[in-house]
Parts: structure tokens; sequence; C-alpha cells
């Protein structure tokens, strides 16, 4: 197996590992990092897709002190020659992730004056550089041309950016309700792939296969968090109706699965998305849905919990439906005009178990508890029952 090797470097706290943990989540294996005895300096992780292999070596931050910055660059080399004394023909670093945070744009110079000086030792590898935390929109822009003024001044060192891309590695919230979705893990992937040197980059197909793992994953953990805003909000009085709280909560969350799927905001995917919401709050099947959950003979319970478990109960469902559905368009199975076709999908979500697994949901929540003391259990109860691999 021939592997590519990512160095992940940037001050202490920007979110390199967060960033390796996006881009391999549960495709990863630990290698190790430094000896026993030796400083923790780095770690080694390795994707276990066999056909698109390739390494990132994750450092700790740089900042505060110099000898920090030595010793990871000191693990570096010490791995490379380590491996390669072990009969390992891949050690060369092909493609360096240079990390800034985008929250702390003032520090770009600083910051990328200090790591330019620490790789000289790798002079001619493609860097990216990776904006992390890039969760205002509006200041993208500026802070890639930050990035790239700052690397004008490198010297002989600027020929080697290769890219800026700005990323949110985990969702970030901004409220109960709101969320900005992970964004950017794709064209990292896909540019760390297009600067490999030739034979050490895989297959556009399997690249593919991998990003769509990659996206599952973080759909999956988007219903979950969304899962528990439900149940957690669901679980107070609230001063206004039902479908209205739920509708808020399906928005956000229908609009972050469509971002990971790359759905292109135009009419079409207004009109895909709303019937989506309205199928997951008003329509004949949610109302039906929702009666038949309150009416569940022989239970005693506070309707505010009994909200929880509604409200926890759609926005799981309506998560996963719509996470189907958008990959469906993603992959080019379905198009955005597949009305008829979403509607009866939701529809089968709504109807196929869904009352039952809420009925099973109320019965183990015991009776005579408070909203507050539950709603957590009930977002555990109800993700088991509806968030499937
Ligand atoms: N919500 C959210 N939090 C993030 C993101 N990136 C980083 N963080 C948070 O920022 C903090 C630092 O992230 P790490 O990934 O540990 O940063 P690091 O660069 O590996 O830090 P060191 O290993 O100390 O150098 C953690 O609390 C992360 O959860 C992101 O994209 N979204
Ligand atoms: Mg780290």
């Amino acid at each position: 197996m021939v592997y590519g090797n990512v160095l992940v470097i940037g001050n202490s706290g920007v979110g390199k590992s967060t960033l390796v943990n996006a881009v391999l989540g549960e495709d990863k294996a630990v290698v190790g990092g430094g000896d026993a005895g030796v400083t923790k300096s780095i770690e080694v992780y390795v994707s276990k897709d066999p056909k698109v292999p390739f390494r990132i070596i994750d450092t700790i931050g740089f900042e505060p002190s110099l000898v920090k910055r030595h010793s990871a660059i000191k693990a570096v080399r010490d791995w490379s020659k380590r491996a390669a004394k072990d009969g390992d023909p891949d050690t060369d670093i092909n493609v360096i992730w240079f990390c800034v945070e985008g929250t702390s744009k003032k520090l770009f110079p600083e910051a990328i004056h200090a790591l330019s000086k620490a790789t000289k030792l790798w002079e001619s590898v493609p860097v990216i550089v990776v904006i992390t935390k890039s969760y205002s929109q509006t200041e993208r822009a500026e802070n890639m041309r930050t990035v790239q003024n700052a690397f004008a001044r490198q010297k002989k060192y600027a020929k080697n950016l290769k890219e800026i891309i700005p990323v949110v590695a985990e969702a970030y919230p901004i409220n109960e309700t709101t969320l900005v979705p992970p964004d950017g893990i794709d064209e990292l992937i896909d540019a760390t792939n297009r600067h490999m040197p030739e034979g050490k980059t895989a297959a556009e197909k399997d690249v593919a296969a991998f990003k769509l793992r990659r996206k599952r994953a973080m759909a999956r953990g988007l219903v979950g968090s969304f899962t528990t805003a439900g149940a957690t909000v669901g679980a107070f009085p609230m001063p206004v109706a039902d479908a209205v709280v739920l509708s808020t909560l399906e928005a956000t969350e229908v609009n972050a699965l469509a971002s990971i799927y790359e759905i292109k905001r135009n009419e079409a995917s207004k009109e895909f998305l709303s019937t989506i919401i309205e199928m997951g709050t008003v329509s004949v099947a949610a109302r039906a849905a929702i009666s038949a959950i309150k009416a569940i003979p022989g239970v005693n319970i506070a309707a505010s919990v009994l909200d929880a478990v509604i409200a926890g109960s759609f926005v799981a469902v309506i998560g996963q439906g719509s996470a189907y559905a958008f990959e469906q368009v993603y992959l080019g199975e379905r198009s955005l005009d597949d009305l008829d076709w979403l509607r009866k999908l939701i529809e089968s979500e709504l109807s196929r178990g869904f009352v039952g697994k809420a009925a099973g949901i109320v019965r183990q929540v015991s009776e005579g508890e408070t909203p507050k003391n539950v709603s957590g259990l009930i977002a555990e109860l109800v993700k088991a029952a509806f968030v499937r691999e």
C-alpha cells in the first residue's frame, strides 16, 4: 500500500484534532504518536479505506513556547526516520494543512510567519491553509485575503500556498434551535487528494465513496443533536403552538442537512425543503401521528413530557427522512422536482411504526416525572428508537 502523508500544524486550540476527526471520523485508526518516554507531540492516524490510503499526522499546538514548536517538529522528523528504518517506503510529508482560526484573523500574520519558519524542513511541500471555526460566512472573503497577504510576505515560502479552505469541522450551536452546520470538509478532502504527488492520488470514485461516508456520519451526528434539542425545547411549555416550535427546529435541521449534501439554494430546493417541513408539521400524516401519540391509552403523564416525546420524535424522523432524500438528490438518483416521491417518503416515515415507537418511549418515561428531569432521557430513548445507523 502506498500512503500519502498529511501534516497538520497550527497554534494550540485552533481545532486541528477536531478537523482530523471530521475528515476521518470512524474511518480512522490510531497508529500512535511519540515513543514512550518521549514527549507525546504527535498522533498518526490512518484512513481505514484501502482505496483512499492516507495518513494524517496531528501535532500538538505550537503556542505558547518555541520549545513546544521545536518538539512538535522534532517528533514529526523522528516519526519519519523511525518509520523509514522499519521499512516504511512512504515517510515523506506530501501535503501540509496549515490551520489558522477563523475567529482570530488578527493573529493570522504572526501565526503564518511562525508556521512557515517551522516548516522550512518541508520547503517544497504544498500547503493548504485551513481556516478553522469559520462560522461567519460574511467574514470568509476577508479572512482568505488576510491569509493570502500574510503568505505573500513569506518570500520563497509563498509559492507553497496552494489553497485556502474555510471549514466548520463540527456543528456550532448558536442557540437552542440554531446552529452552523459542518462545512468545507469535502473541499479539503478533494484538495488534499489533488495535491498529492503522482502515485499517491486516489481514484475519483473512491474519493467520492469516502466523502459519502463522511456526509452520512455528519448527517447522523446532526440529527442526533437536533433530536436532543427537540426533546429539550419540547419539554418546556411553549407560549406558541406546537407546530411553530416544531417547524422552527425542523427548518434549521433540514437546512443544515441540505448544506451537508451540497443542495444549492434556488427555487427548486426551496420548494423541496418547504415540502419536507410541511410534511413534518401540518400535513395530514403529521397531524394524525400527533393525535395518535396524544391518545395513547393508559398513560397519565404531564402534557409537556408528551410534547417532548413528540418534538424529539418528529425532529428525529424528519431528519432521517430528509437526509435520505438529500442523499438521493446528491447522488443523482432523484431530482428536486420529485415532490410526489418526497411526500410519499416522508409520509411512510411518519406511518411505518412511528406512533408505536413513540408510544414505547412514553411508556418508558415514568409517570409523575417532571419534564425537566426527563428531557435527557427522552432524547436518548428517541435516538435509540429512530436514529438508525
Ligand atoms: N463547534 C465547533 N467546535 C470546534 C470546531 N473546531 C474546534 N472546536 C473546538 O475548539 C476546541 C479546540 O479544538 P481542538 O481540535 O482540540 O484544537 P487543537 O488545535 O487540536 O488543540 P491542541 O491539540 O491543544 O493544539 C475544542 O473545544 C473543540 O471542540 C468546530 O469546527 N466546531
Ligand atoms: Mg489537538
